[in-house]
């Protein structure tokens, strides 16, 4: 069976730690056009936070991820698809990196079958998950690309993800991530505000990201994204 992310080529995430823009609801999100929603952030998201948004969410038609920060207690299938777990690959704080994952195993009852790792590559210094794992992110491409064959080749990582949160990346450093892939899926999240931001990375990677335009901007912009992503994917 086919990756639950195959078929991703827009996923939107949202911060339970950041309002919506003015006049949103959750429930439109998910008529947005975009194929999966992430629901995550870098500080203060707790299991309760999780619960109410997931409320608001649900019935949706498209899949629901969470990308915990906190410790689940235990597995809430209700209108949830899975955990995508982060493992951050240049993270300077080890907890980071296994960790929070062994206290994790350790103490909640999950269900594996639905818990997937992402294998980050943080990328934007000023970025609060950058300070938060102490991340080193003075990597130049090469550093770059031999994340991500340590991640698919050493570790087995299905997903590996370039995480520029809140900045625009480096398109080339993409285009050489995804090249350096042979079937792990490229997530690209960072910066990502427009038709043409979203086209542009769309066509150097398999999966984009858009996180802060949704609280910023707004559900119409962030249906502008799709179509950016759409077009770039499906070009001929
Ligand atoms: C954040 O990768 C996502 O985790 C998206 O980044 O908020 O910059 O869109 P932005």
């Amino acid at each position: 069976m086919a990756a639950a992310w195959a078929q991703w080529e827009h996923v939107t995430k949202v911060d339970p730690d950041k309002a919506l823009h003015e006049g949103d609801t959750y429930a439109a999100i998910a008529t947005t056009g975009t194929d999966a929603l992430i629901l995550g952030g870098t500080t203060n998201v707790t299991e309760s936070s999780i619960q109410s948004i997931l409320a608001a969410l649900t019935p949706a038609e498209i899949p629901i991820f969470v990308e915990p920060t906190y410790r689940p207690t235990q597995f809430h299938r209700e209108g949830l698809a899975g955990y995508l777990v982060p493992i951050v690959l240049n993270a300077g704080h080890p907890p980071w990196l296994i960790g929070a994952h062994h206290e994790w195993a350790r103490s909640s009852d999950l269900e594996w079958d639905y818990v997937h790792p992402e294998a980050y590559i943080v990328l934007n210094p000023a970025s609060s998950v950058a300070t938060y794992t102490q991340a080193d992110c003075d990597l130049d491409r090469d550093d770059v690309v031999a994340y991500a064959e340590l991640a698919e080749q050493i570790l087995g990582q299905e997903i590996v993800y370039l995480e520029y949160s809140g900045i625009f990346g480096d398109p080339a450093i993409v285009a050489a991530t995804r090249d350096a892939l042979s079937s792990a899926q490229l997530f690209y999240g960072g910066g990502i505000h427009d038709y043409d931001s979203a086209y542009k990375m769309a066509s150097v990677a398999d999966t984009v990201i858009v996180g802060d335009v949704l609280h910023e901007a707004g559900i119409e912009t962030v249906e502008e994204t799709v179509r950016g992503v759409m077009n770039a994917q499906h070009k001929s």
